[in-house]
């Protein structure tokens, strides 16, 4: 990819004195100017049909300016949002690489044609792949800042591995680096933004949150999303922040107010908040009209404020331009950026066989034999006695403590995950290492940088690993109920999912999300037992993993590790400490490649294709059909649902030419709708009976054991089936 960093950014910054010299003053206009003159053609070209979407960052020329030019591209990192092309301008990304995106190249950059315009990326200049989500990647900010400081602080982690994921993850670091995030001020009220500013906060982390406050978000005003309307009077009382307010029309105080705020991150004081007050001079977008919801006064008073008019009349009043040499100039940069479009215009498209690239990494392959190390090394002895069968919960736990000795770049974070947040704590009290205790023992052998506990929201929590694996780090963290997934979500399907895909291989968040999911707790009630792993197989770019034993569970979780696409590891409650399942420790080199299913029972006469907390459900059933009904029954555990092993269940199926699919999630739209209907498409010639499925009724999980029963399927529910099944 071709990166052409702007004449004046070629020395690596800005030169240093507050006030700009002349030449800078020039250079300044011409960032903004051309901001403004691709924006126009931009509408242009949309207006001729010949791009699909446009929105402008014009009147928020000057203060974006201002912040490009503080910075270092490709030593700093860049989180914008779609409005930030002068940011961009100055940073490097080039016209040429902005019309390509406008036009949906195959060559475009950020995405190869995937995202709409201004939805920026650059590795080479450490512009991170954003989205068109308000307020997200401010944690992916704060994660990133994280892992700079961790890596200063930890040379040794950013050492290759050829073994795992570390392979194809070059990292940088510097350790004055800062992260630069920005924001419109409508943003500001998404949670994800006050959770941002938390962390920030607390880990005095060296992040600039820019505002860029325009008035409206769409067609609301300013005073409907930020009580009393100013986001500044909001924020006032965060600790070690360095925060300034300023005229977003004005470039020098921009440049000034961002030298400042860069100055504080780079000593290591904590973050910085600069909010800039701008003007929005066209609609919000090409599909938005400000006539219809702003008065013609205001929209009047608006354009008198346009930072590049003003600049324009500051550079010929200061003698630094005459008239015509700015008009020499300007007329320069609309050829320009019509040059580039016109050459964009011309660039070929997308093929249609990209569209599958991307999705997971095309390096290293979770399915592929290199995780098979099976052939668990297990040990005669323990601690001086027998080596004893362990729980799902010690082999996890012993999984992850495994691994930590082994990559440097594990991070453990989440609810409660630590032995004891107050250190002092530690020297007295045994710690707490998780709601389930699955994390015991981690804070205390690998100290509190790598294993520590998050404010409670877990929004933060993915979105902050989005950034650290960014980085090359890898976070392995842990929501501490399936049932409060859901502020996460957004991080999960907008972000940590979808990076690698949109950015067109560029970027990439191999995160592990560890999970204690599912019911038969008798008593969990509504809160503390779904299950809902179909939400999540139905998300591209994403793994899903969900053992029923502790040998899997230890091995499946290695591989979710050390391979290179985010996990969501389920971990069901209920098997955590079942004696069903097992295991001696396997050894530290353990691994089960994702994609193959395991024969738990071979039977001849139907094929029970299940996972989780159902298949020792299954078992039951299959001994009493043996047993009472001479019905031989084969059960296949997925063990991982994305990818799941459909050989092994065609295979199956095609000798006992009956299937019943089972698991402990609300039959409709569950994971088995997609198992049943491949079967009945792909096997239809196999089939001597009807594809069965089994679920929990359709309703949320109750907390009277009574009702609890009837709701989740129980082995007479597996039985029942299997012997109707055998009738056809
Ligand atoms: C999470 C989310 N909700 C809603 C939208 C739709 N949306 C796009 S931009 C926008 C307004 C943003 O306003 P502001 O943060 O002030 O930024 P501005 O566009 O004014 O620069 C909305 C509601 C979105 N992209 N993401
Ligand atoms: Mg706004």
């Amino acid at each position: 990819m071709e990166v052409a960093i702007s004449r004046a950014r070629a020395a690596g910054t800005f030169p240093a004195p507050n006030e700009p010299s002349a030449q800078q003053w020039v250079e300044i206009y011409r960032l903004m100017f051309l901001s403004r003159a691709i924006d126009d053609r931009e509408i242009l070209l949309k207006r001729q049909q010949k791009t699909f979407f446009q929105i402008s960052a014009a009147g928020h020329e000057a203060l974006q300016v201002g912040a490009a030019l503080a910075l270092k591209p490709g030593y700093d990192w860049f989180f914008p949002y779609y409005r930030d092309r002068a940011l961009c301008l100055g940073l490097g990304v080039t016209p040429y690489d902005m019309m390509l995106q406008a036009v949906g190249a195959a060559n475009d950059p950020a995405s190869g044609g995937r995202q709409m315009p201004t939805h920026w990326s650059s590795r080479p200049l450490h512009i991170v792949s954003s989205s068109s989500s308000t307020a997200t990647q401010l944690l992916h900010a704060v994660g990133c800042a994280e892992a700079g400081r961790y890596f200063s602080r930890h040379p040794e982690a950013a050492v290759k591995d050829p073994g795992d994921y570390r392979e194809f993850h070059n990292v940088e670091f510097h350790g004055d680096e800062v992260v630069l995030a920005t924001v419109g001020e409508g943003s500001t009220s998404q949670g994800e933004f006050w959770e941002a500013l938390n962390t920030a906060s607390n880990q005095k982390l060296p992040v600039i949150f820019m505002v860029e406050d325009n008035g409206y978000a769409i067609s609301v005003p300013v005073e409907v999303n930020t009580p009393g309307g100013n986001i500044s009077r909001l924020v006032a009382n965060f600790p070690h922040f360095h925060f300034a307010e300023i005229d977003g029309n004005d470039p020098v105080a921009s440049l000034r107010a961002f030298r400042e705020a860069a100055a504080h991150c780079r000593a290591g004081r904590g973050p910085a908040l600069v909010h800039g007050h701008c003007v929005r001079l066209y609609s919000h977008s090409l599909s938005d009209d400000d006539r219809l919801y702003r008065c013609a006064a205001e929209r009047e008073a608006d354009a008198l404020c346009d930072p590049i008019a003003r600049m324009r009349s500051r550079l010929i009043a200061e003698g630094i331009l005459t008239a015509a040499e700015a008009a020499q100039l300007e007329h320069g940069l609309v050829h320009e950026a019509a040059e580039a479009a016109e050459r964009a215009l011309d660039a070929p498209l997308p093929t249609l066989e990209s569209i599958t690239a991307h999705v997971y990494s095309e390096d290293l392959d979770p399915t592929r034999a290199a995780f098979a190390t099976e052939q668990p090394e297990f040990p005669a002895e323990e601690g001086g006695h027998r080596a004893a069968a362990h729980t799902m919960a010690d082999l996890i736990n012993s999984c992850l403590r495994d691994e930590m000795r082994h990559d440097e770049r594990i991070v453990i974070y989440g609810e409660d995950v630590a032995d004891a947040s107050r250190k002092e704590a530690l020297d007295e009290v045994k710690g707490k290492g998780g709601v389930f205790k699955l994390t015991a023992g981690l804070q205390t052998e690998f100290g509190a940088e790598r294993v520590f506990n998050t404010p409670l929201a877990e929004a933060n929590i993915v979105g902050r690993a989005v950034g650290y694996a960014l980085r090359g780090m890898k976070p392995v963290v842990e929501i501490q109920f399936f049932d409060y997934i859901w502020p996460a979500m957004h991080q999960i399907h907008n972000e940590l999912a979808l990076l690698r895909w949109r950015s067109n291989g560029t970027w990439e968040a191999p995160a592990v999300v560890r999970v204690p999911i599912g019911g038969y707790l008798t008593g969990g009630a509504i809160y503390h037992s779904q299950s809902g792993e179909s939400v999540f197989t139905h998300i591209p770019g994403l793994r899903v993993v969900f053992p029923s034993n502790a040998l899997d569970a230890n091995g499946l979780l290695r591989t979710a590790i050390r391979c290179d696409d985010p996990v969501l590891f389920l971990e069901h409650k209920r098997l955590y400490r079942e004696t069903y399942g097992r295991a001696l420790y396997p050894g530290p080199e353990f691994a089960i490649p994702f994609g193959r299913a395991k024969i738990v029972r071979p039977g001849s006469e139907i094929t029970l294709v299940t996972y989780g907390a159902l298949v020792p459900r299954a078992l039951q059933a299959a001994q009493q059909a043996e047993r009472l009904h001479a019905i031989d029954v084969e059960i296949l555990d997925l063990r991982t649902l994305n990818p799941y092993d459909w050989d092994a269940i065609a295979t199956s199926v095609r000798r006992t030419n009956r299937v019943i699919v089972a698991h402990e999630d609300m039959l409709s739209w569950g994971y088995g709708a997609e198992i049943a209907a491949r079967i009945a498409d792909e096997l239809f010639d196999e089939l001597d009976a009807p594809v069965r499925r089994i679920g929990a009724m359709d309703t949320f999980v109750a907390y009277q054991p009574k009702l609890e029963d009837a709701i989740l399927p129980q082995p007479e529910t597996i039985l029942n089936a299997i012997v109707d099944l055998k009738r056809y």
